[in-house]
């Protein structure tokens, strides 16, 4: 496979005027027709001609009404050109039904769909297939559906045809089409300068009773980006479709969003308050693209995080506005330590801007993404909230409507602001996470703090330089009243000092408030300190953050010097418990277990080599003493945070479920799971009668709810991923493998839809103890799906193999049995390119 620079990057020799396709719709022959005016490209001189093209049948080709023979390979055509503005023309015939790898126009339950991000729209036609080309599209689909859906406004349409146009410039991995018999859930929304828009949300037969929540979402996300970035819809429809299978969650092409199922559907009955309120912040990611994203775009797939980084920031601040702020930032940080740390601190670690890539499917990643998002918080945070307004201003009025870069979206903060980002830019070309560490002296009533940054080599990347680094700290006093204010300090130095004078005794610190910067924190403490900040922080993260590091050391003591359950910790819970002044979310979140894969990455950044047997041993027991300790208070707080009324899915409901949850976790622990049994029973919304299985399949019972959750609900697409899902994911590390082996000889699996071998396998990921079982059985479980997956479905394919990233943290043994899977997949005749990086990445 051959690898893509960065630095290569050149401009494409010509640029596209208009598109006109015409789609002939077949399951096994659909016919493409493109009408394509190039100009040469006055920006360079290179007249090399070469479209991307790939699974394609070319039935004709012409220029100018020529017709023409080009030079065609696996990879595209390429054929000589006038050296003047001419007209392309190309029929092709593809073969959707046969599409497996959901890459292109394939079919889902008999309807069609494109998937273009980020290089599909080469399976569709010849084209220069780059970000950087984009054209005004209009598109005829022809067809027996009673809908067929494209980019931009419709202009016309009749019976069995329709016809699209997008006033707006695009790139090719922003077009979309779908066909089908499907419902539309449809409203309106007017603009802030009065433009009225229609908005659908189409779904197949059946579904219809779960659009309502997608479609207020939707009206949100738009109002809310009037609001906080001044930006406005630009057509006259907004179109949403719900698939069944896809092989990401949601995908934001220009007037036609296409879905997952799994992101848009919901209903009390089947989805948990989790569901809806990730479905929220979806529909806006996805909507807030069509400006920074489709409006502006990005030059080149190395400048994913542009558009993504700030796009997961944006819906994350809107979350945040909607719903619990602090509740979300702890969230987002448990998922960017599960997940990004993970990333950054093994063998598939690679810059937030990377430079090389062989297939750019498999840099969709939690560094492009979450982490990109927390550079954008961290510029905001160094800047102010006023100067960050401006600059992202001056960025939608300098490049609407251009395809841009990094260097764009930094200069556009140093024009306004001053500043020079010349080191903030290593956030961008640098991989890996800092450590920063902090020492502090009292003298004479001047308390200093030190830090000193570095981050460990990553790949291709052995020596690193200082960065700059946003540090919040706050002061309090002894009797837990603030001394000094949240103070943004920058660390720009490898090692530096920070003085506060003029107080009158020694403070405590509190450090790296709202988790200002996505660095690991060193710093002795004690559990006393930890657990005066849990009562006294003012800042909600780190409050959260002192409860955390009690939960984590209280089990890596167990783990690693045989410990009983610490007592400071459980006294701060049973404090924590008590306090109804605090909110429930809050309350839940810190008696949140931290993650098995959390305190095995802990305890190999310790040298340790986790043991994730010991780590799930100390986790049961820890839990068990937890019961026992906070007995009298779990009745009587499950019964205070039992939402009475129908079920909404409104953020101070989920808050107090979420709360219900944990104490239901812990009655069980107790009773044996009677509470969970009839709290299944009883239950008439997804959040609690899930909340009841997941309880009693964690302490290995459930055996007959399990049954009757499934004859309820095997009819439901959505629900029966939840029930693959969550016997593995809770089972016992012994039985795990074996649990998930079976699954997949269940009638209902289908290792071609995405979301069914995601719940199988991804959850077989996701069970620490039971994938890490020292019998190897998980290990060659996954193996062997992925291997059966490979021929069909690539992209998802590489994307499991993440699950092998973190191999080198553990034991010789466990590393001798992965490095077997990990060879055997990679020895697999015909690999295919995405697997074949994934695995020579992580095997490295
Ligand atoms: N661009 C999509 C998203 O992140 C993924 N294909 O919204
Ligand atoms: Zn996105």
């Amino acid at each position: 496979p051959t690898t893509i620079y960065l630095k290569d990057y050149t401009p494409f020799g010509y640029v596209v005027d208009s598109v006109h396709l015409t789609f002939d719709l077949e399951p096994h022959s659909t016919r493409v027709t493109s009408r394509i005016a190039f100009a040469p490209n006055t920006e360079t001189t290179d007249r090399s001609f070469f479209l991307h093209g790939e699974q394609l049948k070319l039935i004709s080709a012409k220029i100018d009404g020529i017709a023409i023979s080009p030079t065609v390979t696996e990879q595209g055509l390429s054929c000589d050109v006038p050296n003047a503005p001419f007209t392309w023309e190309t029929v092709v015939e593809i073969d959707p039904a046969n599409n497996t790898a959901l890459e292109g126009l394939y079919m889902s339950n008999g309807m069609y769909c494109t998937q273009c991000e980020a290089e599909g729209f080469r399976k569709i036609t010849f084209y220069p297939d780059r970000p950087d080309v984009m054209a005004v599209f209009t598109v005829r689909i022809n067809g027996p559906h009673p809908v067929l859906l494209s980019n931009g406004n419709p202009v016309d349409a009749g019976p069995h045809w329709a016809e699209w146009h997008d006033p707006w410039p695009k790139p090719a991995y922003l077009f979309a089409l779908v066909a089908g018999e499907l419902l539309a859930h449809s409203s309106t929304f007017t603009t802030v300068s009065g433009k009225h828009v229609d908005l659908n949300l189409y779904v197949r037969p059946g579904d219809e009773g779960k659009c309502a929540f997608g479609m207020e979402a939707l009206k949100k996300s738009m109002i809310w980006d009037e609001q906080v970035y001044g930006r406005e819809y630009d057509l006259d429809v907004f179109n949403i479709v719900a698939v069944d299978d896809f092989n990401m969650g949601a995908m934001e092409n220009k007037g036609l969003n296409v879905f997952n199922s799994s992101c848009v559907l919901a209903s009390p009955e089947t989805s948990t308050d989790d569901n809806f309120e990730r479905i929220e912040a979806i529909i806006a990611h996805e909507y807030f693209h069509n400006w920074t994203g489709n409006r502006i775009t990005c030059r080149d797939w190395f400048q994913l995080c542009l558009k993504e980084g700030l796009t997961v920031f944006r819906d994350s601040q809107f979350t945040s506005d909607l719903r619990s702020a602090p509740v979300k930032r702890i969230r987002d940080v448990i998922d960017l330590r599960g997940r990004q740390f993970a990333e950054d601190n093994g063998p598939l670690s690679h810059p937030v801007r990377p430079e090389s890539f062989q297939e750019i499917n498999n840099f969709y990643t939690a560094t492009v993404y979450e982490k990109g998002a927390e550079v954008i918080g961290m510029l905001k945070r160094l800047v102010g909230d006023a100067a960050y307004c401006e600059a992202v201003d001056l960025y939608f009025a300098r490049h609407d409507g251009q395809a841009c870069t990094i260097e764009d979206w930094l200069k556009v903060f140093e024009d306004t602001t001053g500043r020079d980002l010349t080191q903030f830019k290593r956030w961008y070309s640098q991989a890996g996470t800092p450590r920063v560490n902090v020492t502090e002296d009292w003298t004479d009533g001047t308390y200093t703090l030190t830090f000193t940054q570095s981050t460990p080599a990553t790949p291709g990347q052995p020596h690193k330089d200082p960065r700059v680094i946003p540090i919040a700290v706050g002061l309090l006093g002894s009797n837990g009243d603030e001394v000094r204010k949240t103070e943004m300090l920058e660390l720009t130095e490898a090692s530096q000092s920070f003085s506060f004078d003029g107080l009158s005794s020694r403070p405590t610190p509190s450090i790296l408030r709202e988790f200002s910067a996505p660095v690991i924190l060193e710093r002795d403490s004690t559990n006393a300190e930890r657990a005066f900040l849990l009562a006294h922080d003012t800042d909600p993260f780190n409050r959260w953050e002192a409860g955390n590091a009690l939960a984590k050391d209280a089990r890596l003591n167990m783990i690693i010097k045989g410990a009983a359950p610490d007592a400071d910790y459980l006294d701060a819970l049973q404090k924590l418990v008590r306090d109804d002044d605090l909110d429930p979310g809050f309350r839940a979140l810190v008696l949140q277990p931290p993650s098995a894969s959390d305190l095995a990455q802990t305890l190999f950044e310790n040298e340790h080599a986790p043991d994730p047997q010991a780590i799930y041993d100390a986790s049961e027991t820890m839990a068990q003493t937890l019961a026992q300790t906070l007995a009298d208070s779990l009745p009587r707080l499950y019964a205070a945070t039992t939402v009475e009324g129908p079920y909404q899915p409104d953020a101070v409901g989920a808050s107090n479920r979420m709360l219900n949850f944990r104490m239901l976790a812990l009655l069980s622990r107790l009773d044996g799971g009677d509470q969970a049994a009839q709290q299944f029973a009883s239950a008439d919304n997804m959040t609690l009668q899930y909340a009841a299985l997941v309880c009693l399949l964690s302490i290995d019972k459930g055996a007959e709810q399990n049954q009757a959750f499934f004859y309820q609900w095997k009819d439901d697409r959505l629900v029966m991923d939840k029930w693959f899902a969550a016997q593995v994911a809770f089972a016992t590390p012994e039985k795990t493998a074996a649990i998930a082996a079976t699954l997949t000889q269940h009638p209902l699996f289908d290792m071609k839809n995405p979301n069914r071998f995601r719940a199988v396998m991804g959850a077989l990921a996701m069970n620490h103890a039971g994938f890490h079982h020292i019998s190897g059985d998980a290990y060659s479980l996954l193996a062997d799906w992925l291997i059966k997956l490979d021929p069909l479905n690539p992209q998802t394919t590489a994307r499991m193999c993440s699950a092998f990233q973190t191999w080198k943290r553990y034991d010789a043994d466990r590393q001798a049995l992965i490095k077997i899977q990990l060879d055997r997949i990679a020895a697999t005749p015909d690999l295919s390119r995405d697997t074949t990086e994934m695995i020579t990445r992580i095997r490295e």
